[in-house]
């Protein structure tokens, strides 16, 4: 239900899932969000792809052939080789969502040949990222949240309550039942904020200001850890004086805040230091400096000497750390394709990750042809029509595409765009690789089925290694059965499938275990916390940049803010029968000064427009939101057919970001989805 992947218990009766709550030995003691509960109904839903389908009409037009799964798969092999043999291996791109699972996916891409492997994060986290290693040499999971034993937390642009991921709501819950501190930063009050003992309400787009008042306001009056910065910061000097014109009276100014409370603020992490977790951000994919806002808190956080500290942001341990060896990677079945990634990134663009690449690149080159032809494309968890904005221009660039598949469990407009739509099991009815979870008590988890698939679909790693046979690609065709995939990742752990069984999981560790910072080394070039990154020096962009305000909004226009809800999972929930009904549509908050000033009340049914779309929702009139911006959730608007419950109902915001593929942060890659504005009018 939702890439957190929280574990959980399901309990079948005859053949029938009936209950589904958070695991007991997972930690969660029964505990799970709504959506989790809903995977009954998705289990249930018939609204959903039942068998392979072959598209028989014009792309999007929704004309399919029902077809078997051995004729889909030859079809899909036939067609890939097919490309393969006009434009190469790397002519065929994957995108992917990022998270435990992914090594199975890289697999088949490198046993394709391609480079051109990429997940979801150029629209989610990936300033976090490129931030993380900017500063630490280490990526955003290089560090752990340690919220049990946090004294203060800051949330930017993070809404923990409702954005959730159940662990972290109760170990910061936990925490704040023990005297922990709460402080947000947001451009509306949100759950988490009403639980907040500080809340700023910033301008949007302002957070880089506020962020370097704080550093200010820490070095000025001598708040951050002295010893600390001296054992690991490089070029702190540097920062002091870049920060000095920052002062809390001028970030009073841009952001729309008290400069006293911003300085009474920098007093209480003080005192809680180095407990403190000031939270990197995980959705940023907003503004065209949200690279530099991730990058001034990890920075804050090294100020306060919580980087590596037990209760800030701990070092994320694998199993070596335990003293353990670690899953056998599926990947290094193949050797890494020598031919250079079509997003440019890591040649063209040599500051960026490689790993999973960035997608809004990748599209580009297959609408340019620059640097090759790209003519393939599998989009696997992924509705890049509805992730990505602009889906009118997307659609133009999938026109230069000879194959486009989809394998998902739920229809979405990629799917429904597709040539070919593979019906993935639901995660209640297939087993899936064995992932390993980092932390400061890391661990392998294993997701075992509940339920054979009720329609026609299939695993992935049934998929997969199915494809590979076909494609004769050799050591991934020689997996036989999930049982076979196990053994392999196991086989130097010196575990056996049979001690998954009970838990669901393994702990490589019983107690959580600490880095002594004394000793450790940072990953940058330099092992230090890097204030001025060599990295983004030799790609000539700025390890301080000034600060620039945000464009103000044209007249009578909002900037778009968007987020999520605990109801629903980006845009895949809405059609599922029990959330619909609980949340059928996204209102549309507004500020009640220029709503008055628009004649709008609050529960009007209101027209959101801008760049040629238009829809209706009801408006949310209230002082809870900045009067610069509107706030709606993700994932409504939905126009498919196939969707009766989700159909037309709500505002599609990636529609109201025309252009904005070619939009983004220079520095940290991601695009920036808010760097766009809207009209708001009572609906007629
Ligand atoms: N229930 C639920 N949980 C989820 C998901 C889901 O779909 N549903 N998705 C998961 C995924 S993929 C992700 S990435 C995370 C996302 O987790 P978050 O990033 O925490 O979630 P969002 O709601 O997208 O955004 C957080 C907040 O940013 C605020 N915001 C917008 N503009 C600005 C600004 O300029 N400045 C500041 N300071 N705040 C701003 C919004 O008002 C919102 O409250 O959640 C994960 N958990
Ligand atoms: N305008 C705008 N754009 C956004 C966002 C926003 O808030 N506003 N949020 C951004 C964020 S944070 C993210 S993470 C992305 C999310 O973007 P996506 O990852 O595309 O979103 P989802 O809806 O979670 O999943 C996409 C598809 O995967 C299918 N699916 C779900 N689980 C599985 C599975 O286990 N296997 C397979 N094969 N398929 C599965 C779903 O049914 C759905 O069709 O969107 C980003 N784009
Ligand atoms: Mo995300």
């Amino acid at each position: 239900m939702c890439t957190v992947r929280c574990p959980i218990e399901v309990h079948v009766e005859g053949g029938e899932v009936v209950h589904i709550e958070g695991s007991h030995p997972g930690g969660l003691n029964g505990s799970l969000c709504p959506r989790g509960g809903a995977g009954v109904a998705l289990l249930n839903d018939s609204e959903r792809p039942q068998q392979p389908l072959i598209r028989i009409g014009e792309r999007g037009e929704g004309r399919w052939r029902q077809a078997s799964w051995n004729e889909a798969l030859s079809h899909v092999a036939d067609k890939l080789m097919d490309v393969i043999n006009r434009h190469g291996n790397r002519s065929v791109l994957f995108s992917d969502r990022g998270g435990p699972f992914p090594d199975l996916h890289k697999a088949f891409v490198k046993g394709l040949g391609s480079p051109n492997y990429c997940n979801h994060d150029a629209s989610c986290a990936r300033n976090v990222q490129h931030s993380a290693k900017s500063v630490m040499g280490l990526g955003r999971k290089g560090v752990s949240y340690d919220l049990k034993n946090a004294k203060h937390v800051v949330t930017q642009t993070r809404n923990i309550f409702e954005a959730i991921n159940v662990s972290e709501v109760k170990n910061l819950t936990q925490a704040l039942n023990s005297g922990c501190k709460l402080t947000v930063i947001d451009v509306r009050t949100t759950l988490t904020a009403a639980k907040a003992h500080n809340f700023f309400m910033v301008k949007p787009g302002s957070d880089y200001a506020f962020n370097l008042a704080v550093i200010n306001t820490l070095i000025q009056k001598d708040l951050y850890d002295i010893d600390f910065v001296k054992k690991h910061f490089k070029d702190f000097d540097a920062l002091v004086s870049f920060v000095q014109p920052y002062t809390a009276e001028w970030a009073g100014g841009e952001c729309g805040i008290e400069p006293a409370k911003l300085v009474a603020f920098c007093k209480q992490l003080a005192e809680a230091a180095p407990q403190v977790i000031w939270h990197p951000g995980w959705n940023t994919a907003r503004f065209k400096d949200s690279f530099y806002v991730s990058r001034t808190a990890y920075i804050i956080n090294g100020l306060l000497g919580s980087l590596g500290a037990k209760g800030g942001l701990a070092i994320t341990n694998k199993a070596k750390d335990c003293g353990k060896k670690g899953l056998k990677a599926l990947a290094d079945l193949f050797p890494k394709p020598e031919e250079k990634r079509a997003d440019g990134v890591g040649w063209r663009y040599k500051h960026f990750d490689g790993g999973p690449g960035l997608l809004h690149l990748a599209f580009k080159a297959i609408e340019t042809e620059d640097p090759y032809p790209v003519k393939a494309y599998i989009a696997y968890r992924h509705d890049p029509l509805m992730a990505m904005p602009d889906p009118d221009a997307l659609r133009k660039v999938f026109d230069k595409l000879d194959l486009l598949i989809s394998i998902t469990f739920s229809w979405s407009d990629t799917a429904w765009y597709s040539d070919v739509v593979l019906p993935l099991s639901t995660y209640l009815e297939r087993e899936s690789i064995i992932a390993h979870k980092g932390g400061v008590k890391p661990k392998f988890f294993l997701r075992q089925r509940a339920v054979p698939p009720r329609y026609r679909s299939m695993a992935e790693w049934e998929i997969f290694t199915k494809l590979a046979k076909l494609m004769n690609m050799g050591p991934l065709a020689k997996f036989d059965s999930i049982e076979d995939i196990w053994k392999y990742q196991l086989e130097d752990t010196g575990l056996t499938i049979s001690d998954f069984k009970e838990k669901g999981q393994v702990g490589l560790t019983d107690k959580p275990i600490y880095r002594d910072m004394d000793k450790f080394k940072w990953g940058s070039p330099s092992g230090k916390l890097e204030v001025i990154s060599e990295v983004l020096e030799k790609a000539k962009l700025p390890s301080l940049k000034p600060y620039e305000p945000p464009q103000p909004p044209p007249d009578g226009q909002f900037r778009i803010t968007f987020g999520r809800c605990a109801l629903h999972t980006q845009g895949h929930t809405v059609n599922n029968p029990l959330l619909n009904e609980a949340m059928p549509i996204n209102p549309i908050w507004i500020n009640s000064l220029p709503a008055a000033h628009l004649g709008i009340k609050d529960g009007d049914q209101v027209e959101v427009s801008g760049n040629g779309y238009k829809a209706v929702s009801k408006a949310y009139v209230t002082d809870m939101v900045h009067p610069d911006c509107i706030f709606m959730l993700h994932g409504f608007g939905h126009k498919l057919p196939v969707e009766s419950r989700a159909y037309g109902k709500g505002v599609a915001d990636h529609e109201l970001m025309k252009g904005g593929l070619d939009i983004w942060d220079p520095a940290g890659g991601a695009i920036a989805l808010q760097e766009h504005f809207v009209s708001v009018k009572k609906a007629q």
